[in-house]
């Protein structure tokens, strides 16, 4: 490759050593005319080529409709009646007054999931599972409401079977953040799964918002064994 300038193909050819000047290296039969290689596109710019991914994937690597801001269940698979049939309107249940303690805040745009709002009965059961991902970030991160319930919480499934559960710590009205590790698992194909078992009542519901597969998450990342403190705390897979 000659030099971006034209200059390095002059040298290389004779014994011009010496010759930084355009205008003479023109005298080298096999240098090309400066002038004619400055009026090309600056290559000085362009030979950078794009990063091409060092692993590919056999399926999408987003969650889809994370945030449900479709505001339908597409990319998720409802089971049992706790979740409805589509997404909630947090902004309509906060006008109708339609929360346990007091408005929602922490979510985003209008939609969230919700095994209360759906039936207005926090004794309602159900899962909802998401289409099939392939993990190529470090770390999964959400929003949920949910108290300490071992009848309510996310998993991961990877490839068929748990690889992590996350039990909520967050009653009350407000979606709080959760991130979690799941680098041990990259390049595997995985399903997310928000699970209500709970038949109590009056706080047996669990609400999510904000799927996202990143690395750089908005939380700091819960570890394994923490105190749930966080609003969430990873327990053992079943
Ligand atoms: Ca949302």
């Amino acid at each position: 490759m000659c030099d971006p300038n034209g200059i390095g193909c002059g040298v290389s050819s004779g014994g011009y050593g010496q010759t930084p000047t355009p205008g003479s290296g023109g005298t080298t039969a096999a240098t090309p005319t400066p002038a004619t290689a400055a009026s090309t596109p600056t290559p000085a710019n362009t030979p950078t080529p794009v990063p091409t991914p060092t692993q590919s994937f056999a399926g999408p690597t987003q969650i889809t409709n994370g945030d449900f801001e479709t505001g339908t269940y597409e990319g998720w698979t409802p089971n049992d009646i706790a979740f409805g049939t589509a997404p909630s309107s947090i902004t309509q249940a906060n006008s109708q007054g339609l929360y346990y303690d007091s408005p929602y805040t922490g979510f985003s745009g209008n939609y969230a999931a919700s095994s209360w709002i759906p039936t207005h009965d926090p004794r309602s059961t159900g899962t909802l599972t998401s289409d099939e991902f392939y993990i190529a970030n470090d770390y999964l991160q959400f929003r949920a409401i949910g108290m300490n319930n071992d009848q309510l919480y996310v998993k991961l499934v990877v490839d068929g079977e748990e690889a992590m559960r996350i039990q909520m710590d967050n009653p009350g009205s407000s979606f709080q953040a959760v991130a979690v590790d799941v680098s041990a698992w990259k390049g595997e194909p995985a399903v997310i799964v928000i699970v209500d078992e709970s038949p109590s009542r009056p706080t047996g519901y669990i609400e999510v918002d904000d799927f996202l597969m990143t690395d750089t998450p908005d939380t700091t990342p819960l570890q394994t064994g923490g105190t749930g403190s966080e609003g969430a705390h990873i327990v053992p897979p079943n």
